[in-house]
């Protein structure tokens, strides 16, 4: 991995020194660093106007207290977060997740990861994320419902179309946007579809955003395997997770001929040699909020499930990590790479350690970052909000084709910038030049703010 010179490493110690305790965000922050170092030397004005730097603070973190209270009338209470990260390139976007481990360094890393991403879709959207430590698992619609009413009660004052347009992350989908949506509509009194995305087809969403991050990840892939004149047929892969990125990321699979054999969720892996089978997963997770252990009861047979294990030890020749970060480490790395695994692409956010990338690297295993690979989910919250702005509605086709188009666009753009900074093949290297630079543009046109 290439050394930062000294101006980003005090940059890096910088950040660590503001950030106490954030290890999340210094990992996604150094990540990002490691590639800088021939951008910065290539165009000195970027130093002089300190455009790293000030990229690494926030424009303005929310943190907020989110009361409700639960179906036995009890009180609970959980916090609140919206880190507005950079809006360079366009209003505030990026998702809001609900899940107990959350911090302001987990949403700290989201929105700072956002940055890059949204400027590599190549359309115009700043970085942000928010959510809260509220687990929805075992919650009732009802109490996920005031949860949601009583977190945009204080959300609300921060949003709308030009400002910031949240969407969903872990935990929260569709259910959770409706809440949140209809309620931020009840407070304003107006109908602003612009505002979230991941809405429902009939008040405002788009099609393809459900499948779009799965999807998204996957044409992803067949773009670097057609890089070496291959493609998914009859390819043995393995997803982890089992939400909504796992669940469009295996669908989209098997579409194109490969076949899924594993998934997971926090407590354990299912493995199926006949491939899963998308519908019971979908009836299992979607449905009934069920586990993915319910998935090798209901389907019998030799479908094993396999209890707080590694599903990296599946072996396959594509691995697509889709649950959550430092999901997979240099240990697994190594047993990937030893049972022949090729291509490894991120669907979920940063889910490979350091190590990992290192192993990839090293083994020859190509190896796409999240902030390329699952680009597809919010560069379709944009065409939902280009939809909502001219108050018209696109064809599943029209916007599949626009997705397709937009991950072939990304995949070139990270070669070429990789080639062109003395790199070639490194999908890293190239998602953070490419990135950068476009917000790095920027913020040199508008001055120091
Ligand atoms: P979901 O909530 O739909 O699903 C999350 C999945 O990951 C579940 O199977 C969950 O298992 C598993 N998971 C979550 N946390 C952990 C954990 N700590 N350990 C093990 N497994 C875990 O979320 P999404 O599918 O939307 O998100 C998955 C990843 O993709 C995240 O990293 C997210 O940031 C990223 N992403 C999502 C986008 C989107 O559009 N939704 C866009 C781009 C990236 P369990 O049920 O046991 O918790
Ligand atoms: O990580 C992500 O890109 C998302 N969770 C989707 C964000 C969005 O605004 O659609």
């Amino acid at each position: 991995m290439p050394l930062m010179d000294e101006n980003l490493t005090a940059i890096m110690d910088e950040v660590i020194a503001r950030n106490p305790g954030e290890t999340e965000f210094h990992q996604a922050a150094r990540e990002v660093l490691e590639s800088l170092g021939p951008v910065v030397a290539k165009h000195p004005e970027y130093a002089g106007a300190e455009v790293v730097r000030r990229l690494c603070e926030p424009e303005r973190q929310i943190i907020f207290r989110v009361p409700w209270t639960d179906d036995a009338g009890r009180v609970q209470l959980n916090r609140g977060f919206r880190v507005e990260f950079n809006s360079a390139l366009g209003p505030y976007k990026g998702g809001l997740r609900f899940h107990p481990s959350v911090y302001l360094g987990i949403i700290k890393f989201l929105g700072f990861e956002q940055i890059f991403k949204n400027s590599l879709t190549g359309l115009p959207i700043g970085g942000a994320k928010g959510g809260s430590d509220f687990d929805p698992k075992g919650k009732s619609d009802a109490e996920v419902m005031r949860f949601c009413q009583s977190f945009m009660t204080e959300l609300y004052r921060y949003l709308g179309e030009y400002t910031d347009v949240p969407a969903g992350d872990i935990g929260v989908g569709q259910r959770e946007i409706g809440y949140l949506f209809g309620h931020y509509k009840r407070i304003t009194n107006r109908y602003e579809s612009g505002t979230l995305t991941g809405k429902g087809l009939s008040w405002g969403g788009s099609q393809v955003r459900t499948e779009a991050t799965g999807y998204g990840t996957v044409y992803f892939v067949s773009e670097m395997l057609a890089a070496t004149g291959d493609s998914f047929d009859g390819k043995q892969v393995v997803v982890s997770g089992s939400g909504n990125v796992a669940i469009y990321a295996i669908e989209k699979v098997h579409q194109l001929g490969g076949r899924v054999v594993a998934c997971s969720d926090s407590n354990g892996y299912v493995f199926d040699d006949a491939g899963i089978d998308l519908e019971l997963l979908k009836e299992i997770k979607t449905e009934r909020r069920g586990r993915v252990e319910d998935y090798a009861t209901l389907r019998g047979g030799a479908v094993r499930h396999v209890k707080d294990a590694s599903i990296w030890e599946v072996p396959c020749e594509i691995a697509l990590p889709c649950a959550t970060q430092n999901e997979l480490n240099g240990a697994d790395a190594r047993t990937l790479a030893s049972h022949g695994c090729k291509v490894v692409a991120e669907g979920a956010n940063m889910p490979s350690t350091p190590e990992a990338a290192v192993v990839f690297h090293e083994a020859g295993v190509r190896f796409a970052p999240g902030k390329a690979a699952n680009a597809g989910g919010v560069a379709t919250s944009a065409l939902e909000m280009q939809q909502n702005a001219s108050r018209d509605s696109w064809t599943f086709e029209h916007t599949d084709e626009r997705l397709g188009a937009i991950m072939r666009s990304i995949h070139d753009r990270c070669l070429e910038t990789a080639s062109e900074y003395g790199r070639p093949g490194d999908y890293v290297a190239g998602a953070n030049i490419a990135g950068f630079t476009k917000v790095a543009d920027a913020m040199l046109a508008f001055g120091l703010i």
